[in-house]
Order: structure tokens, then C-alpha cells, then sequence
């Protein structure tokens, strides 16, 4: 019998193969080899599309299967990274989808097997490839509509399933979910897994690789790697691991990172280095095999591979890599609850409270539900960030109110919070007591986020089924001390209804005990009702029981419930609360749903107050309400006049106004900029002035920190916003300042190219460039070249700007350059993005095309160069300067090592994003 991939991992370490894409490329295929007859009529262009080539060139795919089993990969992997509904969109060929899985299961696993009869000592396996797809979950593609999504979980997850079921049916051995930059689209891949898994009823194990976008080692949507790891946390995983990203030297520290913490068999397939200034990966593979070498002497991996930039001379490097190495054991679970947002929640032990803000509930507080009712989200999302501020560790989110449509509001609150990454560091708590708000909530974060709340109300069925999905979603859980006979209200009750939710979720649903919070009901005391008085003590006696009983389980509970009865006397509900807590936690209460700007301390409380509220929260004394309300009373005499609100400041508001207006840019802050652009208005001569001077400087001291890995893509994209937000505050001056100037500097097309969805750096081009006097066609991203042509003479454009973050962006630039030299144009190029770089242009777009192709470094640099090529007096010694220039890097030939300076300047070359 062959052995499986579960008994060979644990006696040696596995060879995963290396990069499909590279090992196409050596075959220079053309549009006629994607194509084929068979997609004669598909419109379009259809090079490139990779996974194409399982139905059209199956020998070409075949024979780089080979070349890996040759080279010594235990493990190849399916010719299907895109072969989703959502990728093959694209190239109008979604319809193939199911095919093109099945044929390339087939190409892989024929070869495979005929791998494993020659030496059934060495079995191979074929892994199902599954990619991030070309779209996100969790950010917008529009910078004017955060809460925007271009693709939802449910779509994804359809397309996913699809293309899973065939895979599976087609015969993988594992499967493979890859490259992932978005968490939400891994876990939609991990939920369609499971679904597929079932429908076929074949169970493999789940391979999971990640790729860190940047040097502080995040996802591109942000999520630090422990934080990643809460979030997958629900998914039966066999391995977990990195790729993509950098090379292995720089992957390493990563690497450890994640093998320190994820309990399963850890994966690396780094790329063949940093890609060079022509985006092509130069490392050999003796280079690579030394430093995927360290990893082995580290102890830090079960499975090496390689990704791009990679073939199968790197992979020969392997097998010598292996000999005799035992393999590395996985650490252990983790023994406490990790919960995600950006980052990593570990609600160890020592952590005795968890403070989770109560603010952003429309049924909680007056403000928050006017301001839902408005749509007025801005300042909405404000109360969340001043709750994390205020240094809550969860917030809590309930869109619950009869006027309200709660699905639309949950979804695009949190969808906007998804786009504020101050708040949505900490991980949120969905609050509703609809299911399809939950539901609706589940599918728009990332992070692993806690459901607020289950319960037994509706019979053990519905609860069941709740908790099944909130555990595929991926969540942990509040369970109330509700069951069919209502709410718990004594302690044997609370006690009771907890422990038979607690057998059921951990024996019938599989659900780790500490995902689990149970809340026991905290109720109004001091109601003036006798069987109310002793809610406090029930629930504190409830707690001390379930921690100890319940193993892993944590204990919450709406802590501002308890002083309902004293409404309008925020001293007293602030001190009661100070009080109960101070009880309710020595006894196990670990979590709980507060106002996290509560400023009362238990120690502040005077003695003689003190003793009336602990009367009442202990229920020492039968009277002890009405001493409580009577002291209220006082109190509320002795304040009258007094809202007790103290006023916020912030101290960055004191300091110079170009250090406010680069604090709001840097951290995404547009409530000030009215006045801070106001007070700019009268001291700066023009408009435009403040966007060249002052704005532009916080842009590029973002664009450093960035570079530097101080800053993650989801700040930086709140940060385009509040430029964006700025630059429209200040547009209607311009336009003012313009009269009179009639003269309109040109006209410029700019398009993010065909293949890329990025649009920060074209976005800023374009608002720099319209503020001097430019009139500015936006083609928008995805742009085929043939629209560019299209619309350049339509327009009657001067000049065409491209841009692109991606590294395939920079032949789909050098395609251009050829079309538009094709089609007879004379409009000089402008190139900008990340990935470009003077030296690109100079070898590779310049000679497709004849009139000047200008590289610009930053979107400072546009309107000077524009306005040198339209002015005929300039324009030539500029091209000549050009030229020569150009040529001199030419001569210089060879493309160099981005990493001669430091890694941080590879990086921020490589993300350069303005
Ligand atoms: N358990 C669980 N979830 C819960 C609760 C619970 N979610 C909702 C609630 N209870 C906890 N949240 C709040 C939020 C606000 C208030 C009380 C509980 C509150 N608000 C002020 C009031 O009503 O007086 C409103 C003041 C204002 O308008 O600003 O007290 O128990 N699992």
C-alpha cells in the first residue's frame, strides 16, 4: 500500500515542486497555444491565462510535471491556481471552469502515479492548487466608497465550491490553498473545502499558505500572522506555511514566527529571491537550496517547495537538503482563546478582564442610533475608534432597532470598519438577536471575530445548528443563559441552562471549549422589585461555577444592564458597575460588554457610598435600594447643572498647522480638515499650494513609513482617502482661483493597465495633476489597451499616463507601448507605480514605442514633466535628455539586485507606491 501524506510527513520532509508560471514562460507560448481551435471564438486576449493550457497544450503542462517529479517533488500541484468562476471572468472563459480542474487533475495525476509504480518507495501526491482569485473581500477597489466590495463571501465561496468539488472528484490527494493576501477569501476557500468535501464525500487533508505583503510581516489586507493563525484556527488543517512574498533569506524570520506558533506541519516556498528591476527573479539555485538549507538546520519546516522565479533546477537542490533530516513536530494547541481583528487577541490566563466597548449599538445608545438613522458613518465610525482608544480590547456591534434593516446596516458597518484599521485592530463582537444579521456579519471580517449571541431559546435544533455554522464561519461564541423556559434568572438556573449548552457544544459540535463565553445574565438590580434585588449575587455565584466546572470556557456579561434603574445619574451606574465588577471578576468573570471611557475606580469610591451600592450589588440589606436611589437623588442635586461629559481634547490639535494636516493624513483622520484647510486657505497664497506643499509632504512621509514597513496597505489606503477627502474640501477654490486663467494646461488619460486593480498612486497623479490645470480622463483600472488606444482618440488626449502595482503590469505596459506605436501615435507615455522603475522603462517600454516614455518616481514629479513635454520650446532638449539618459542605463545593461542597498530599499522600491 502506498503510504499517505499523513505517515510520510512525520518520517522526513516533503518536496512540494516549484513555480508553474516560470516554467510556461521557457516555452514562449503564444496566443495560438492558449487559444487553441477549441477557444477560436472566445473574445479578448487569452495569453497568459495559464490555467488554460491543462485544455490546450496538456503536453506542455504534463512535461513540467515531469520535470518536478524528476527533479524530486513528493508533491506537485494542480495547473489551477486561477481556475475559479472569478479569475477565468476575466478572460471570458468562466464557463470552463469545472473542465479545466478536472483536466488538470488528470494531466497531474497520471504522472504522478506513474511516478509512484516506478518506485513505491518515493509515492507522489497531487495537490489541488486553489489561489486567492484576482479580487479582495475585505478592502474596496473604490477609494470613494469603503464599505464597496467587488466581490462577496458568498460569490466567492460558490466559485470556490465549483471549482473544490472538481478537484476532488478529479482525484487530489490534498489540497492546496494558496498565495492568500486576504483572509476573508482564505476563509471562504476553507468554508467551500468543507462544503465540497462533503457533496463528494472525499476527505483530504488541507494544505494553507500565506504571503506577507511587507516588511512587517502583514497580509496585504493587513492581518498580522498571528492574527492569520486565530483566524483559520476553526479549519481541520494538515499544514500551514508561507509563500510567495520575498525571497527565502527574508521569508526566514517570518517563517520562525509562524512555526513557533501554529500547532500543524509547516510549508515554505519562497520565490527565487527579490524579483530584480525588470520584475525577473535572478537568485540560482544553489543561491536558494543554501538558504532553504537554514530552515532544515533551524528545525523550522515539514515541506519545502519553491514559487516564483523557481523551476525544477531549484528543485533538484532538495533532495540532498533532506537526507537524514527528522522531521520537525508541530508545537502544541494553544490552551486559551485566540481571537483576531488586525491583530492577535490571546485571552491568556493572566489577562484577568477583557473589556469589549458597548458603544456601537443602536439599541445601547441614543447617539448611535441617530447616527445610523442619519447614514452619518464617519462619525459613527468614530465612536468605534474612540473606543478602542479608550482601550477596548473587542468592540461590540448591534444594529438591532425595528426601523432599521439590520443585514444592510451590520453589513456595511462592518464593512467600513474593515477599512479603518485603528479600530479594526481589535477584534468585534456581532450582536444581534437575528440570525441572519450574525450570518450577515460572519461574512464581511477577516479576523475571527466572537457571535454575540446563541441560546437554547428556540430548542436544542436551532441551537445546534447556530453553533455548526458559527464554527465553519470560523467564530467563537456567546451563549446566553436562555432556554426554552426563558431567561435564567437564579443562580441553579443560570447554572443548569449553561452546562447542558456547554455538553452540547463540546460533545455534538466539536467546539473548542475556549471559544466558548458564556453570559449568565446580568439583570437590573435596584428596581424596586424584592425578587430583583439578589440578580447581582445569582450571577456572580453562576460565574464561580462555570469556571470551575466548564473547562476553557470564559464568562461575560452586559455589565451596564445591572444599573438600568438609575438611568440619568452616571456617577452611581458607573460606580455600580466598578463595584460588581471588582466581585464579579475575583469569581471568574473574565470578559464583559462596558463603556471602556468609564473613569470610576472601585478604590476612588468614597466609604460612605461605597457601603449603600455594595449593600445593594451584595444584597445586604433588604432597603438597600431605596439608600441607593436616595443617594442618587443627592448626588444629582449636588451636580445639577453639570453633564458630567468631560470634553475631549487631542493633543496633536495644539501643535503647527502642517503638522496637524500631516498627522490627519498619516493617520486617516478627516474630521479637522474643514478648519485645518480653512486656517491653510489664508496662509498659503494658492490652493494648489497647500495639495504641492503640505499635503504631498504627508503623503510622501507616508509613503516612507510604508516603504519602511511602518505601515500596512489598509492604513495607507485611509490615508488616499483623507488626501482624496482634502483635495475635494480645497477643489472649489481651485476652481475659483482658475478664473481668469482660462488657458487649460492638456488633457491626460491615465489607466491602471489590464490585469491590476491598484489605483492609489493613478488616483493621486490625477488630483495632482487636474489641481495644475489639467483636464483628467480616468480610465480606471483593468484598462485593456485597446480601450486606451480607443479612448486616447476619442478624447483627444496629449499625453497617456499608465500605472500599475503588480509585477505582470510591466509587460502589459510594454504591450501598450507596442500598440500605441503600432496604431501610429505620437502622445508621449508617462509610467508610474510600484514594480516600474526608470530602468524598465528604459530597457524594455521606451524601445517599443518612439515618442518620449517618461518613468516618474512620484505623482510630485507628474505636472513638471507634463508640462516640459507640451511646451515646444522645452520639449525637445527634454527628449534628448531623456534619450540619452535612457541609453546610458542601457549600456549599463544588466538589470541590478534590488537588495544591494538594504532589504527596506527593495521594499519600498518594490511598493513604491506614489
Ligand atoms: N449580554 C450580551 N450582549 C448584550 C448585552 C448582554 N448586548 C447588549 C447589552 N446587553 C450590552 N450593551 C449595552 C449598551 C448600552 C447600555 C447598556 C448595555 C446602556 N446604554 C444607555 C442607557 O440605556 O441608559 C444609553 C445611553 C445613551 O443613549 O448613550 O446603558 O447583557 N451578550
Amino acid at each position: 500500500m502506498k503510504k499517505t501524506i499523513q505517515q510520510l510527513v512525520v518520517e522526513r520532509i516533503l518536496i512540494l515542486d516549484g513555480a508553474m508560471g516560470t516554467m510556461i514562460q521557457q516555452y514562449n507560448l503564444r496566443e495560438e497555444d492558449f487559444r487553441n481551435e477549441r477557444f477560436a471564438h472566445i473574445r479578448g486576449q487569452l495569453r497568459g491565462n495559464n490555467d488554460l493550457l491543462s485544455l490546450t497544450r496538456p503536453d506542455v503542462i504534463q512535461e513540467i510535471h515531469r520535470k518536478y517529479l524528476e527533479a524530486g517533488a513528493d508533491i506537485i500541484e494542480t495547473n489551477t491556481f486561477s481556475s475559479t468562476a472569478v479569475s477565468m471572468a476575466d478572460y471570458h472563459v468562466q464557463e470552463y471552469v469545472r473542465e479545466m480542474n478536472l483536466a488538470a487533475v488528470k494531466l497531474a495525476r497520471e504522472i504522478a502515479d506513474e511516478y509512484t509504480t516506478k518506485n513505491p518507495d518515493k509515492p507522489r501526491f497531487v495537490a489541488g492548487a486553489v489561489g486567492p482569485t484576482n479580487k479582495t473581500c475585505s478592502m474596496s477597489p473604490d477609494v470613494n466608497n469603503p464599505a464597496f466590495r467587488a466581490l462577496s463571501y458568498d460569490g466567492l465561496a460558490t466559485a470556490y465550491q465549483e471549482q473544490i468539488e472538481a478537484l476532488l472528484e478529479g482525484g487530489v490527494d490534498v489540497l492546496l490553498i494558496e498565495t492568500i493576501f486576504d483572509t476573508l477569501n482564505a476563509k471562504a476557500a476553507i468554508f467551500a473545502a468543507e462544503k465540497a468535501m462533503k457533496v463528494t464525500g472525499r476527505e483530504v487533508p488541507l494544505m494553507i499558505s500565506v504571503t506577507v505583503s511587507d516588511i512587517g510581516g502583514r497580509t496585504l489586507s493587513g492581518q498580522t500572522l498571528d492574527a492569520f493563525l486565530a483566524s483559520i484556527q476553526h479549519a481541520n488543517i494538515f499544514s500551514v506555511g508561507l509563500n510567495c512574498s520575498f525571497g527565502a533569506d527574508q521569508l526566514k524570520p517570518f517563517l520562525s514566527q509562524m512555526a513557533a506558533r501554529a500547532p500543524y506541519y509547516i510549508s515554505a516556498y519562497p520565490n527565487a529571491g527579490l524579483p530584480n528591476s525588470l520584475g525577473a527573479y535572478d537568485q540560482t539555485p544553489e543561491e536558494m537550496a543554501e538558504q532553504v538549507k537554514e530552515y532544515i538546520d533551524e528545525n523550522l519546516v515539514n515541506i519545502i517547495g519553491g514559487c516564483c522565479g523557481t523551476t525544477d533546477a531549484y528543485i533538484a537542490k532538495y533532495t540532498d537538503l533532506i537526507k537524514g533530516v527528522q522531521p520537525r513536530v508541530p508545537v502544541a494547541k494553544p490552551d486559551c482563546m485566540w481571537i483576531s481583528g488586525l491583530e492577535l487577541l490571546e485571552v491568556k490566563p493572566e489577562i484577568n478582564f477583557v473589556n469589549i466597548g458597548e458603544r456601537c449599538n443602536v439599541a445601547g445608545s441614543r447617539k448611535f442610533l441617530r447616527l445610523i438613522q442619519e447614514k452619518k458613518y464617519e462619525e459613527a465610525l468614530s465612536i468605534a475608534r474612540t473606543q478602542v482608544e479608550d482601550g477596548a480590547l473587542i468592540i461590540d456591534v448591534n444594529m438591532d432597532d425595528g426601523l432599521l434593516d439590520g443585514v444592510e446596516e451590520m453589513t456595511t458597518f462592518l464593512n467600513l470598519i474593515a477599512s479603518e484599521p485603528e479600530i479594526s485592530r481589535v477584534p468585534v463582537m456581532i450582536d444581534s438577536s437575528k440570525w441572519e444579521v450574525i450570518e450577515a456579519g460572519l461574512k464581511c471580517l477577516q479576523g475571527k471575530c466572537v457571535v454575540n449571541s446563541i441560546s437554547l431559546k428556540e430548542g436544542e435544533e436551532a441551537f445546534l445548528e447556530h453553533a455548526r455554522a458559527v464554527r465553519q464561519y470560523g467564530a467563537a461564541v456567546v451563549v446566553m443563559a436562555f432556554d426554552e423556559k426563558g431567561q435564567a434568572d437564579t443562580a441553579q438556573r443560570k447554572i443548569a441552562v449553561c452546562e447542558r449548552a456547554y455538553r452540547l457544544l463540546v460533545d455534538k459540535v466539536g467546539f473548542n471549549p475556549h471559544d466558548i463565553i458564556f453570559d449568565p445574565n446580568i439583570l437590573t438590580v435596584a428596581t424596586g422589585i424584592e425578587e430583583h434585588n439578589n440578580y447581582a449575587v445569582d450571577f456572580i455565584e453562576a460565574t464561580e461555577w462555570i469556571r470551575k466546572n466548564l473547562p476553557g470556557v470564559h464568562v461575560s456579561g452586559g455589565v451596564s444592564n445591572l444599573s438600568f434603574s438609575l438611568r440619568g445619574n452616571d456617577y452611581i451606574r458607573e460606580a455600580i458597575h466598578a463595584v460588581f465588577l471588582y466581585y464579579a471578576i475575583q469569581k471568574g468573570m473574565d470578559m464583559g460588554i462596558v463603556n471602556p471611557a468609564t473613569s470610576v475606580l472601585y478604590t476612588d469610591i468614597p466609604a460612605d457610598v461605597l457601603k449603600i451600592i455594595e449593600d445593594v450589588v451584595l444584597n445586604r440589606t433588604p432597603d438597600g435600594s431605596e439608600q441607593l436611589i436616595e443617594l442618587a437623588e443627592k448626588l444629582k442635586a449636588a451636580s445639577s447643572g453639570e453633564t458630567g461629559q468631560v470634553v475631549r481634547h487631542d493633543a496633536w490639535r495644539d501643535e503647527p498647522l502642517e503638522e496637524r494636516l500631516k498627522h490627519a493624513l498619516v493617520k486617516g483622520i478627516g474630521d479637522f480638515l474643514e478648519d485645518d484647510l480653512a486656517e491653510a486657505l489664508m496662509k498659503y497664497d494658492k490652493a494648489v499650494d497647500i495639495i504641492e506643499g503640505p499635503l504631498m509632504k504627508g503623503m510622501n512621509y507616508v509613503g516612507d513609513l510604508f516603504g519602511a514597513g511602518k505601515m500596512f496597505l489598509p492604513q495607507v489606503v485611509k490615508t488616499a482617502r483623507t488626501m482624496k477627502k482634502a483635495v475635494a474640501i480645497l477643489q472649489p477654490v481651485i476652481e475659483s482661483e482658475k478664473q481668469g486663467d482660462v488657458k487649460n494646461a492638456g488633457k491626460v488619460l491615465v489607466a491602471t493597465v489590464r490585469g491590476d486593480v491598484h489605483d492609489i498612486g493613478k488616483n493621486i497623479v490625477a488630483v495632482v495633476m487636474a489641481c495644475n490645470g489639467y483636464e483628467i480622463i480616468d480610465l480606471g483600472v483593468m484598462v485593456p489597451s485597446e480601450t486606451i488606444l480607443k479612448r486616447a482618440i476619442e478624447e483627444k488626449v496629449d499625453m497617456i499616463g499608465l500605472s500599475g502595482l503588480i509585477t505582470p503590469s510591466l509587460e502589459e505596459m510594454v504591450h501598450v507601448a507596442s500598440e500605441l506605436e503600432k496604431a501610429g501615435f505620437d502622445l508621449p507615455l508617462l509610467i508610474g507605480g510600484a514594480t516600474t522603475s526608470k530602468l524598465h522603462t528604459a530597457l524594455k517600454i521606451a524601445p517599443a514605442y518612439h515618442a518620449p516614455v517618461v518613468y516618474l518616481k512620484d505623482a510630485s514629479q507628474n505636472a513638471g514633466v507634463a508640462s516640459k513635454l507640451l511646451n515646444p520650446l522645452m520639449k525637445p532638449e527634454f527628449t534628448k535628455e531623456l534619450a540619452e539618459e535612457y541609453q546610458l542605463l542601457r549600456e549599463k545593461g544588466k538589470p541590478v539586485h534590488r537588495e544591494i542597498v538594504s532589504l527596506e530599499d527593495a521594499q519600498k522600491n518594490r511598493l513604491n507606491l506614489f
